[in-house]
């Protein structure tokens, strides 16, 4: 295994140290105000890493990891969304906000992006009030009044998503960037993308190949003309919600983010009714079936997966990638979910022989157009397997809870706490001491169902 030339190189010998160097990532990544997403490649807070991120700085401080939540939050839109990136004022990232030409949108001096990210923030916040409850005392009154005062927040956020991006009783919910899956490049969009054709636009110059000097790792230089295409067609109708549908030449119902948003409205139910919004509670349980039934009617009879459908040319999107287990994190149907997890488990994912730990790979490691180390189009994303697994361990299955806990462990114990890793070596890919790699750490460390 070749490993990169930069940084603490050496593996780590046992669980506790593990967590300890997990925790300092945390720690070194951490400006005060927030924890960057990664060191030098993303410097500021994006929306999907903080939930998690947050989770994981609750096994060392709820009040940190409340701190958190609440910073991204005051980032929050009138209309309900919350961007994707609020930027800390550390340079070197692009597209910057003067790029992004949205100054002034977020309230409370924030600067932020214009575009959303999948909402896996109320199942963060549930975890975290359970761990906080579960400890008692001071952690579960902070965590207990942080979730009251929020809650109308992150309702806004769901009723945005709902309203805005799946009102349409589609039961899917539209995207309108690749950048808003959180999958960035993955194979799904390339259909999509490939109707993208960018117009007159002011030149860039993009910063992660600076950072990321093997470019093979990132998304290509035509991908990023077209991404910042949309950031501009955004822009020119001043990212104004009703407008969108009518100018933006991407536009993918996106079947993971779905399936997202389904578990994230029962999550928030739950503490709605825990927190006294029972009406709430009932209007997110609606959302939860709504979505729930969008994923499950997205997928294929002949290949058992989910499937995104791109909105402008009424197809649907049937690749092999990572979102077609959209069901395995929402469905209710038995039938699909046994369906689902033998395909899971076959040799065209984590049962692939070849795999240097059985983890779900981005992309089928069998597809044809499969790139082990690029990005979204085959490496395996640490952050993933420890979010299904949670959302399997939710219906009870803890024994592929710990098949996935086992293997994630043992692969994060090369040390670098990567963005990504290459499914056959196991080399780390992208950037090194990813904070959401070491908050996923830190949960499978204090969630031992061994224990309990
Ligand atoms: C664009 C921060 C983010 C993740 C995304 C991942 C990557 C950004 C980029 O990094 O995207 O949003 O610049 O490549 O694809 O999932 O949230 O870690």
């Amino acid at each position: 295994m070749s490993l990169p030339a930069e940084g603490d190189s050496y593996p780590i010998q046992d669980l506790a140290e593990l967590g300890r160097r997990a925790r300092d990532v945390l720690g070194a990544n951490d400006l005060g105000t927030m924890v960057t997403a990664a060191p030098n490649l993303y410097p500021h807070m994006w929306s999907w890493d903080a939930a998690f991120v947050a989770a994981g700085l609750s096994t060392m401080s709820v009040a940190r990891a409340i701190q958190e939540l609440d910073y991204l939050l005051a980032a929050q839109w009138t209309s309900g969304m919350i961007p994707h990136i609020v930027f800390s004022d550390v340079p070197g990232y692009f597209p910057d906000v003067d790029r992004w030409g949205t100054r002034g949108a977020s309230p409370e001096g924030l600067e932020s992006s214009g575009i959303c990210q999948p909402p896996v923030h109320a199942t963060m916040l549930r975890r975290i009030v359970e761990r906080a409850t579960a400890a008692g005392g001071e952690d579960a009154r902070l965590a207990e009044d942080f979730a009251r005062r929020s809650l109308p927040q992150w309702v806004d956020w769901h009723a945005w998503l709902r309203n805005c991006r799946g009102g349409d009783s589609s039961g899917l919910l539209t995207i309108y960037h690749g950048w808003e899956s959180g999958m960035d490049n993955s194979p799904r969009f390339d259909g999509p993308y490939s109707r993208v054709k960018s117009g007159e636009m002011e030149p860039f110059v993009r910063t992660d190949t600076l950072k990321v000097t093997d470019h093979s790792q990132r998304p290509s230089d035509e991908e990023y003309r077209r991404y910042l295409w949309l950031v501009q067609q955004m822009a020119d109708v001043g990212f104004d919600d009703a407008r969108l549908p009518g100018v933006m030449a991407f536009q993918v119902k996106d079947v993971f983010m779905s399936a997202i948003f389904a578990a994230a409205n029962e999550d928030l139910a739950v503490l709605a009714e825990q927190f006294g919004l029972p009406e709430e509670a009932l209007r997110l349980r609606q959302w939860a079936r709504e979505f729930r039934d969008g994923v499950d009617r997205s997928v294929d009879g002949q290949t058992g997966l989910a499937r995104d459908r791109d909105v402008l040319t009424g197809e649907w999107i049937g690749l092999p990638t990572m979102a077609g287990f959209a069901p395995l994190i929402s469905t209710a149907d038995q039938a699909l979910l046994e369906r689902q997890l033998e395909i899971f488990e076959g040799p065209d994912w984590t049962g692939d022989p070849r795999l240097a730990f059985p983890l779900p790979a981005s992309t089928s490691t069998t597809y044809e157009g499969l790139k082990p180390r690029q990005y979204w189009r085959g490496p395996v994303w640490p952050v993933m397997n420890w979010y299904l697994a949670h959302c399997l361990r939710r219906r009870g299955d803890d024994k592929r809870y710990r098949q996935l806990r086992e293997a994630s462990l043992a692969q994060l114990m090369e040390g670098h706490f990567a963005e990504y890793y290459e499914p056959f070596t196991g080399e780390p890919l992208g950037s090194m001491d990813q904070s959401w790699t070491a908050a996923v750490a830190l949960e499978w460390l204090t969630d031992n169902p061994e224990n309990g």
